[in-house]
C-alpha cells in the first residue's frame, strides 16, 4: 500500500541519492553545508540507512566512529573530516590537550546519546538477510566491534553516572542532541560566561533561511562558555564533573543507554559474549530503574534534574518520554502512550501530521520554527516507531510510520519540520532524515 503522496520508490532514490551525495568517502556528512562532519548520534541511523543499501559501507560510516573512540571509552560527539565550515570547529576544541584523546583524529570532547547498538543490530540483521559476504562482513564487525561498544556503555555507566543512579550526566546541551530543548532554559540561565566568546564565527546562520530556526547568539555565548571550561579540564572526566557551569541528568539519554545496552546483551549472547552479556543487561535495568524514578505522578512525564540543586525540570519535552523508549513498568507506559497519542502530543489538533513535536505545543514558549523547541525531527520519529514496535505497540507505531513518511513526501529531507505547516526547516538533505526513509521504505521487517 502507498503510504506518501509520492511513490515510495520516488522517495527512496531521492534518500539514497542524498546519503550518496553527503558522503565524502569514510564519512558522511550530517548535512551538506551546515553539519560538513560526522556526528556520532547522526552515523547511527545514517549506518541504518546505508544498511539497505550496502551492508560494507553502512559498517565503513560506523568504524569511522570507532577509529574516533577516545581511550576513556567514549564516543565524541564530532568527528570531524577536511571541511573547514563548521564552528566550533577542531581549533576551538583543541583535544590535543587531552590525555585521551585519539590520536590521527580530529574530535569534539563531549558525547551523545548512545543509539549505537541498535544500529550495529540493524546492520547484522541486514546482513544476514542479504546473505554471502554481506552476512559475513557484518558478523565479523559485529563480533570484533563488540569491546569497543561494550567500553563505551562502561564509560557511560561510570564517567557520567558516578554515583550508580542509573541517571546519566551531560555537562553541555549538545550532548543530549536537543540543544536548545526548554528542557534546558533553567540550567542555561544560570550559566553566565566569564568573559565575551567569539559568536561572530558562527557558520550555521548562513545556512538556514532564517536565524529564528536557529539557537540565539545569546545561547551560543553559553555553548562556548562550556567547551572552553571543559578544554581548561582538559577533557577530564572528573575534573570536567567538579568544574563545568552545566550539570544535569539526561533521562532521554539514559533511557537510549537502557535501551542500547539491552540491544547490545542480546547481539553478544549471539555471540558467545555470555558475561558480558549479563552485565549490559544488568546496565539496562539500572538505567531503567533510573529513569522510572524520575517520573511525574501528574504529568506521567520523566525529568531531568539539575544534579547541583537537586531540582527537576517539570517542562513538557519529547524527552519527558524516556519510559516509552526504555520500558519497565507497563502503567507507566500504558500512560506515556495515551499521553502520546492524546491531543497534547500527536493528537494536537493542529498539527499537520501526527507524529511527536520536540515540545507540545501547549507550552508557553513553544516555537514551532526553532530547532529543539517544537519543531518534528523525522530521526526521532524513527527511534520512536523502532521502540513501539520492539514493545509490541505495532498498531501504534504503523500510525506513526505512515504519517513520517506523508510528511517526508515534499522530498526536501529537511532536518525537523514546522509541526502545524509541515514546512521543511533547518537543514535540507538531512542524512539521517534521508537514511530513516531509506529504512522505513527498504526494510521488510
Ligand atoms: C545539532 O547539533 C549541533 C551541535 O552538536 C549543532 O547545532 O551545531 C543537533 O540537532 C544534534 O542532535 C545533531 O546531532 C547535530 C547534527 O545533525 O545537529
Amino acid at each position: 500500500m502507498t503510504t506518501t503522496t509520492v511513490p515510495p520508490e520516488t522517495l527512496a532514490a531521492r534518500a539514497a541519492y542524498i546519503l550518496r551525495g553527503n558522503d565524502i568517502g569514510e564519512l558522511t556528512t550530517a548535512a551538506p553545508q551546515l553539519y560538513p562532519h560526522l556526528w556520532s548520534w547522526d552515523a547511527a541511523f545514517v549506518a541504518i540507512g546505508l544498511a539497505t543499501l550496502s551492508v560494507p559501507r553502512a559498517i565503513a560510516e560506523l568504524r569511522t566512529l570507532l577509529r574516533a573512540q577516545w581511550r576513556t571509552g567514549m564516543l565524541p560527539h564530532i568527528v570531524f573530516g577536511p571541511d573547514a565550515g563548521y564552528f566550533p570547529g577542531p581549533d576551538v576544541w583543541d583535544c590535543g590537550v587531552a590525555d585521551t584523546a585519539p590520536a590521527g583524529v580530529r574530535t569534539s570532547g563531549i558525547c551523545q546519546p548512545p543509539v549505537h547498538a541498535i544500529a550495529v543490530r540493524r546492520v547484522l540483521d541486514a546482513g544476514r538477510r542479504n546473505g554471502g559476504t554481506d552476512r559475513d562482513l557484518a558478523e565479523t564487525f559485529a563480533a570484533e566491534t563488540f569491546d569497543q561498544w561494550l567500553a563505551w556503555h562502561r564509560w557511560l555507566a561510570t564517567a557520567r553516572d558516578p554515583a550508580g543512579r542509573g541517571l546519566l550526566e551531560i555537562y553541555h546541551g549538545w550532548e543530549s542532541g536537543m540543544d536548545n530543548s526548554p528542557r534546558w532554559d533553567q540550567a542555561y540561565a544560570a550559566v553566565v560566561p566569564g568573559r565575551e566568546m567569539p559568536v561572530g564565527r558562527r557558520h550555521d546562520l548562513r545556512h538556514v533561511t532564517d536565524a529564528g530556526q536557529r539557537p540565539s547568539d545569546a545561547e551560543y555565548q553559553r555553548y562556548l562558555w562550556l567547551v572552553h571550561q571543559m578544554h581548561e579540564a582538559r577533557y577530564d572526566d572528573d575534573k570536567v564533573r567538579d568544574t563545568v557551569d552545566f550539570r544535569m541528568t539526561d533521562v532521554f539519554m539514559s533511557a537510549v543507554a537502557a535501551l542500547s545496552s539491552e540491544v547490545l546483551a542480546e547481539i553478544g549472547d549471539e555471540f558467545g559474549r555470555h558475561a558480558e552479556a549479563a552485565e549490559l543487561r544488568a546496565l539496562a535495568d539500572r538505567f531503567r530503574a533510573g529513569v522510572l524514578s524520575t517520573v511525574s505522578p501528574e504529568t506521567g512525564l520523566a525529568r531531568d534534574e539539575d544534579v547541583r540543586s537537586g531540582q527537576r525540570v517539570d517542562v513538557p519535552t519529547v524527552g519527558g518520554f524516556a519510559p516509552l523508549l526504555c520500558g519497565g513498568d507497563e502503567r507507566v507506559v500504558a500512560r506515556q502512550l495515551d499521553l502520546l497519542t492524546g491531543p497534547l502530543w500527536c493528537g494536537h489538533p493542529a498539527l499537520r501530521y501526527a507524529v511527536p513535536p520536540s515540545a507540545t505545543p501547549e507550552l508557553a514558549g513553544f516555537q514551532p520554527r526553532t530547532y529543539w523547541r517544537g519543531p518534528q525531527w523525522p530521526f526521532m520519529n524513527w527511534l520512536v516507531w523502532w521502540t513501539l514496535r520492539r514493545r509490541g505497540a505495532t498498531g501504534l507505531a504503523a500510525g506513526i510510520r505512515t504519517e513520517a513518511l506523508r510528511q517526508l513526501s515534499d522530498l526536501a529531507f529537511g532536518e525537523y519540520y514546522e509541526p502545524f505547516t509541515g514546512e521543511a526547516l533547518g537543514s535540507a538533505h538531512q542524512s539521517w532524515t534521508a537514511a530513516v526513509a531509506l529504512d522505513w521504505l527498504l526494510t521488510a521487517d
